[in-house]
């Protein structure tokens, strides 16, 4: 029997449940997982009977319920060696770079919601390019601060946090030096994360506000 549940939101939509996730794969553990539907009457209710955060994702464990990604991840990385990068000063910073990931980018994020299913060239706002591009070169940068093909070298918590921004790039179409565009590509292409859409495109619930945001189809 698993003794770790993560309840999560749709896959689709809820980048903030994917990444725990992946880190949830990359860990080996075995767990369960419970899907939630998010924006359907009741759904707050569901989410505030998990934890006083009332947000997924929650990751239950033997003896407490524990919101929040970054502190999912966290567990994860007490319980498993090698999910935060082995040399101090560089955990010291992906871990900085997780919080600014969740904190920060709200430009990018407002206008670019998490969308699997989308693939449209669209325009987007300055503000949202200008918070892309501030991405964009904080990736480039550590891209080519370290060797192998993550931001720390080898895959981290960092990299699962960046992979719902790189499915904003390839999904909008955002511009990107060819270093993240190289990045996204990997991201896009690991096993975890094709598991992932894969459940994502069969996904029958739709947020219409997110499916219509500059020009999309609902
Ligand atoms: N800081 C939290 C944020 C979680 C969050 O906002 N989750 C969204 C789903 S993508 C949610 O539960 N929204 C429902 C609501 O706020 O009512 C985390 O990192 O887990």
């Amino acid at each position: 029997m698993n003794t770790l549940t993560l309840h999560i939101g749709n896959k689709n939509y809820s980048s903030w449940s994917m990444r725990p996730w992946l880190v949830l794969r990359k860990s080996e553990l075995p767990f369960a997982e419970n899907m939630i539907q998010l924006d359907v009457p009741g759904f707050k209710d569901k989410l505030l009977a998990l934890s006083g955060a009332g947000t997924v994702p929650v990751l239950q464990t033997r003896d407490y319920m524990l919101p929040d990604s970054l502190a999912i991840s966290n567990w994860l990385a007490q319980a498993v060696p090698n999910l935060w990068p082995k040399n101090p000063k560089d955990k010291d910073r992906a871990y900085a770079l997780c919080q600014q990931m969740q904190d920060d980018f709200t430009e990018f994020r407002n206008h670019a919601p998490m969308n699997l299913r989308r693939r449209t060239r669209t325009e987007m706002p300055k503000s949202c390019l200008e918070a892309a591009a501030k991405m964009d070169s904080i990736f480039a940068d550590l891209l080519g601060e370290h060797d192998g093909h993550f931001l720390f070298g080898d895959w981290c918590i960092a990299d699962a946090f960046a992979t719902p921004y790189a499915t904003r790039f390839a999904s909008y179409d955002i511009p990107r030096s060819n270093k993240t565009d190289t990045y996204i590509s990997e991201l896009m292409g690991d096993k975890d994360y094709l598991d992932w859409e894969a459940d994502a495109m069969v996904e029958v619930w739709k947020l219409p506000d997110t499916d219509l945001v500059y020009g999309g189809r609902a």
